[in-house]
């Protein structure tokens, strides 16, 4: 959906930019064609490896005048040692220091990108850090078993004591894929605001320096409301998900779309079979119908970094080791109207755990990977995949098909509205015909043979007549397309629009809607192995479990200091706690320490251990940003919880809610309630239900066992109005481990 947005961010630049120009141009015969109004950047390419410094130049020299929207690139931050491709997901810091460059050279790339039109999407690492074990990272910051000075350390991590080595073994079980190690690499707390304020610092660092969007590598190993809270605090940026399902487990891509958008691998895995053994006669619904996710919500490939050497979920995938047949399967995706598709691009290999190409290949005078060489394959120049990229561009406004064709077998062709048409002959003999293809008559470019620029073909051209009829050869195990923006006799090709608008100005982090920042300052002295807390009565201040309190900084020690944000206008209730290696608590000995935090702005708390009154409370009323709480909210419940005497036990648990409520067009259900997890009261921040089953509404969330909840459902429509259910609030109290479902009926 994000990139709906962008697109018409885009189109309206275009149109003024186009209307400047007709006013200059007016009344000469150079008019401004459909291809500049209203061409869209639908296609990105994963430059998997490359260097910062040669990414800047293949934008310049390659992505921005072909039209690509984006570059995927290798996660950019401090990560282990070694020659191994895989060693970039196993983060040591956040230091933006890889081995594909620099923070300076990484900043430069994503200027010059920008300035021709080519977004940055970061590969984020966020599930774990390194696999445990003690080492140096690339960078030179050290680490020890879950220990990074600085950043994290031992309780930031899930230690989730099942199958000896904590790592995950039962795909089967939900809790088990969140809470365990992916093959042994140091699995973060997710769930805790430490974690996620040291993870948002770090995609926030990223957007500083214009970073569009985010690939969140091992979604599907954190709950669909961690990464939801995470995205709040770095400013909702676009993000696809990698959730790798198949079919057959208990955690779906589905979930994750009210999160943004998610990689769709049924989608990689179908193309590849079909493509490879099965008939391309038997595609023409290729789509939702075959159990993919909504269009607008996947991001699909042929194949990826992981699955083309037999990693990430692997199975029968296309890639470039096929030759011609990658090639047509690549002119299928790009031509076809499902997904956001990610073009791969590779280095050749031999084994699967093979690093990219030394240094030693740049030094080729051009100082750009040898693409076509022995080491880069540059699967992105090849012809017929670059040309398509133009293509889908340009038929973005036709997103379907029609005059669909095929010989029963591996031949076929279709046409995208009256703006292009791609036929495919997957077989070992050349194919004549006359196609039917939907477009208006007139001389087009074969983009598959040639290029087209200037209003010129390089290539073979093909002939539609009156009727958009047009006869034309498809010699074995090739292609021909043809469309509008490639026309000779005066279409502008749109692959030569450059729109320095694509990547509109990337906001700074906002505070989250409805909450306030609050800086936490406590003087306070500690013996060796203590840290101190701070804890209490609602959910971002771990709700008086000790086990959930949220660690300070000993930055400026003996000042202990930390910055949450807390729900607006609310009284809040904590004191500060000391907790040692062992787990000890030592709470403060006064009585509960209270505020209200301010309706905006932010607030801050200057105290002494165990003094009370010491506070010298300031708010900062920043208007601009603030979000009002809306008029129609209930009261937030008075949560007086008694400081239990012993620290419940931590950890969360998953709850199937399903409830049955009717609601008018462009209403949707959503649950709010008194966790973090639930919004903590505020509407805007309320959890989405789904509708696939109306008009029962449902979700499956993760929340901190042993914990009373109190929540409502309530409706929202497409204006934001809020419909509270009647009644007092809904409550219960999570189990401690297991599944719980409640089925509810709207009241
Ligand atoms: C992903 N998706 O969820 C990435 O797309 C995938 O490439 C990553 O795995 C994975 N998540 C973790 O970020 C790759 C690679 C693994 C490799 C890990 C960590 O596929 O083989 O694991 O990165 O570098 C390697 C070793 C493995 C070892 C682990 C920890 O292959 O044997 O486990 O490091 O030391 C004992
Ligand atoms: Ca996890």
């Amino acid at each position: 959906m994000q990139r709906l947005n962008r697109a018409m961010a885009q189109l309206t630049m275009l149109v003024l930019v186009v209307l400047l120009g007709s006013l200059t141009f007016f009344g000469s015969t150079t008019k401004p064609t459909q291809a500049q109004v209203s061409t869209p950047r639908t296609v990105f390419v994963h430059l998997f490896e490359w260097k910062w410094t040669d990414i800047a130049k293949e934008c310049e020299n390659w992505l921005g005048p072909k039209g690509f929207s984006a570059v995927q690139v290798s996660p950019p931050q401090e990560h282990v040692q070694g020659s191994q491709w895989w060693t970039r997901y196993q983060p040591v810091s956040y230091q933006i220091q890889s081995r594909s460059g620099t923070r300076a050279e990484f900043a430069d790339m994503v200027s010059r990108c920008k300035a021709v039109g080519v977004d940055i999407y970061v590969d984020a690492v966020i599930n774990h850090m390194t696999g445990v074990g003690s080492g140096t990272g690339v960078a030179g910051s050290s680490y020890t078993n879950y220990n990074y000075p600085g950043i994290y350390q031992n309780q930031d991590f899930h230690h989730c004591g099942r199958n000896g080595t904590d790592d995950i073994s039962n795909y089967q079980d939900r809790w088990e894929v969140q809470n365990c190690e992916l093959v042994n690499l140091a699995d973060l707390a997710t769930e805790s605001i430490h974690v996620r304020s040291k993870l948002a610092a770090y995609l926030n660092d990223l957007r500083s320096l214009g970073v569009a969007g985010f690939r969140i590598d091992a979604a599907k190993h954190m709950p669909v409301a961690d990464i939801a809270d995470i995205m709040s605090r770095a400013s909702n940026p676009y993000i696809y998900q990698e959730v790798i399902d198949q079919g057959g487990e208990p955690i779906t891509s589905a979930e994750y779309t009210p999160n943004g958008d998610v990689i769709e691998f049924k989608y990689s895995t179908n193309i590849g079979r079909m493509f490879k053994t099965d008939k391309l006669a038997n595609m023409s619904n290729f789509g939702t119908a075959w159990g993919f996710l909504p269009s607008d919500s996947a991001v699909v490939f042929t194949d990826n970094h992981d699955n083309q050497r037999g990693h990430g979920g692997a199975g029968n995938v296309v890639t470039f080791k096929d030759g011609s047949l990658y090639n047509l399967a690549n002119v299928f995706a790009l031509a076809w109207p499902y997904g956001y598709p990610q073009v791969m691009s590779s280095y050749n290999f031999s084994n699967g755990d093979q690093g990219p190409p030394s240094s030693n290949v740049y030094a080729n005078g051009s100082n750009t990977p040898d693409c076509g060489g022995n080491n880069w394959v540059c699967e992105h120049r090849w012809r017929g995949i670059a040309n398509m990229v133009s293509f889908r561009n340009y038929t973005s406004s036709a997103f379907s098909t029609s005059n669909w064709w095929s010989n029963g077998n591996n031949q076929i062709s279709f046409s995208r509205g009256s703006l292009g048409f791609v036929a495919i002959n997957r077989e070992g003999n050349n194919l004549t015909r006359t196609f039917a293809t939907g477009l208006p008559a007139g001389t087009y470019c074969d983009v598959m043979h040639g290029d087209f620029s200037n209003g010129a073909c390089s290539g073979p051209t093909v002939t539609v007549d009156n009727a958009g009829n047009a006869t034309i050869t498809v010699n074995a195990m090739e292609a021909v397309a043809l469309h509008g923006g490639a026309k000779l006799g005066g279409v502008v090709p749109t692959a030569t629009v450059i729109n320095p608008t694509a990547t509109s100005v990337v906001p700074t982090a906002t505070p989250i809607a409805g909450s306030v920042p609050v800086n936490f300052n406590v003087n306070a002295t500690t013996n060796l192995g203590q840290n101190v807390y701070v804890v209490g009565n609602i959910a971002a201040l771990g709700s008086w479990n000790t086990a959930n309190a949220i660690l300070l900084s000993s930055a400026n020690y003996p000042i202990w200091s930390g910055t949450i944000n807390l729900p607006a206008n609310t009284a809040i209730e904590y004191k500060y706690i000391k907790k040692d290696s062992a787990g000890a608590v030592t709470w403060e000995s006064i009585a509960n320490r209270s505020f209200t935090t301010p309706g905006s702005g932010s607030a801050t708390r200057n105290e002494t251990w165990n003094v009370t009154g010491s506070n010298s409370s300031t708010a900062t009323p920043v208007p601009a940003t603030a979000t009002p709480i809306p008029a129609t909210a209930t009261p937030i419940p008075a949560t007086a919880t008694p400081i239990p005497a012993t620290a419940t036990p931590s950890g969360s648990i998953g709850i199937n809610f399903n409830v049955n409520a009717t609601t008018v067009w462009g209403q949707n259900v959503y649950m709010v309630g008194n966790v973090a997890g639930l919004g903590s009261w505020n509407t805007a921040n309320a959890v989405l239900l789904s509708s696939a089953s109306y008009p029962v509404w449902s979700s499956t969330l993760n929340l901190p066992a042993n914990t009373a909840i109190e929540f409502k459902y309530i409706k929202k429509d497409g204006s934001g109005n809020v419909t509270w259910e009647s009644g007092t609030n809904r409550s219960f109290t999570t189990p401690s481990s297991g599944i719980l479902t409640r089925n509810d009926s709207w009241q």
